[in-house]
């Protein structure tokens, strides 16, 4: 069965409207659970609030973890990508492939970021990179080779550098437009076919700003809805044990970015119900 998960917060991101998402899809979409950060963890005076996302990400991950070996799919909804860091590793097994929808890499650390912010880095924590208090909640650290990209079009310098070295292949997005979505396609189902288990993190932002404005950190010349939803609708969910929904930020809203979660959220109910 799959249950909705709602994660509220915006230490990772910083961006005001992140800890709004779950609030402005409750009206359509019944969660399961919702976990809130406790209060206290903002206190934090860490700019970076590492101790308040790391024992966040740790509650994150048991939720997933208690799911899972009950038997259901979680859904995991938020406005902030940190909360991958214990999403995905709540999900990880030594055999899981991770398929990542974003316009930026996520694979920065806190001493690459310019931004400083952790949203940023939740791919380089889950492969063992960066501050220990992140890196310390993964129980199985994700191989660079178990990573698909797909949609990245901004790369900080210092971030494609530890890309690079680390071994993650990304599918950039003008990659994606000259060899065309097709063949990206082809791409993604080769990669997922070599794995038993499949994690999919979709971040909001790797859909256009006029497709999708209701996000922390838009970029230009992304993803048409239409394209995000061919791309979900090509693949078989049948591996596919977790899923992500992120980055969604009512505040900057103009209804499209809602709709295309809700749709995006029946899209998975009815593959799931296929198998
Ligand atoms: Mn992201």
């Amino acid at each position: 069965m799959i249950k909705r998960i709602g994660i509220e917060f915006i230490e990772g991101c910083g961006i005001l409207g992140a800890d709004l998402s779950i609030k402005s899809l409750q009206d359509m979409l019944v969660f399961d659970e919702i976990l809130s950060i406790d209060p206290s963890l903002q206190k934090d005076e860490d700019p970076l609030y590492l101790s308040a996302v790391s024992d966040f990400c740790q509650i994150i991950k048991s939720t997933i973890k208690r799911i899972i070996s009950e038997g259901h799919f979680p859904l995991v909804f938020g406005g902030d990508h940190a909360l991958a860091i214990g999403s995905v590793s709540g999900s990880l097994t030594k055999e899981t492939g991770v398929l990542w929808i974003d316009a930026h890499g996520d694979c920065n650390t806190e001493l690459s970021s310019i931004s400083r912010r952790i949203h940023g880095m939740p791919l380089a924590t889950l492969q063992g990179h960066g501050h220990r208090r992140l890196t310390e909640i993964n129980d199985v650290v994700l191989k660079s080779n178990h990573i698909l990209q797909i949609g990245t079009h901004l790369l900080d310098q210092q971030e494609a550098i530890q890309m690079k070295e680390w071994g993650v292949r990304s599918i950039m997005m003008d990659e994606i437009r000259t060899l065309g979505l097709e063949w990206m396609i082809q791409e993604v189902k080769q990669f997922m076919d070599k794995y038993p288990k499949i994690h999919i993190s979709f971040d909001c932002d790797s859909v256009d700003p006029s497709d999708a404005p209701g996000v922390n950190t838009p970029c230009k010349n992304g993803f048409t809805q239409e394209e995000i939803l061919s791309i979900l609708n090509a693949i078989t969910f049948e591996s596919v044990a977790s899923m992500d929904i992120v980055e969604y930020n009512p505040l900057t809203d103009n209804g499209k970015t809602k709709a295309m979660i809700l749709t995006i959220d029946a899209l998975v109910h009815h593959k799931k119900g296929l198998i």
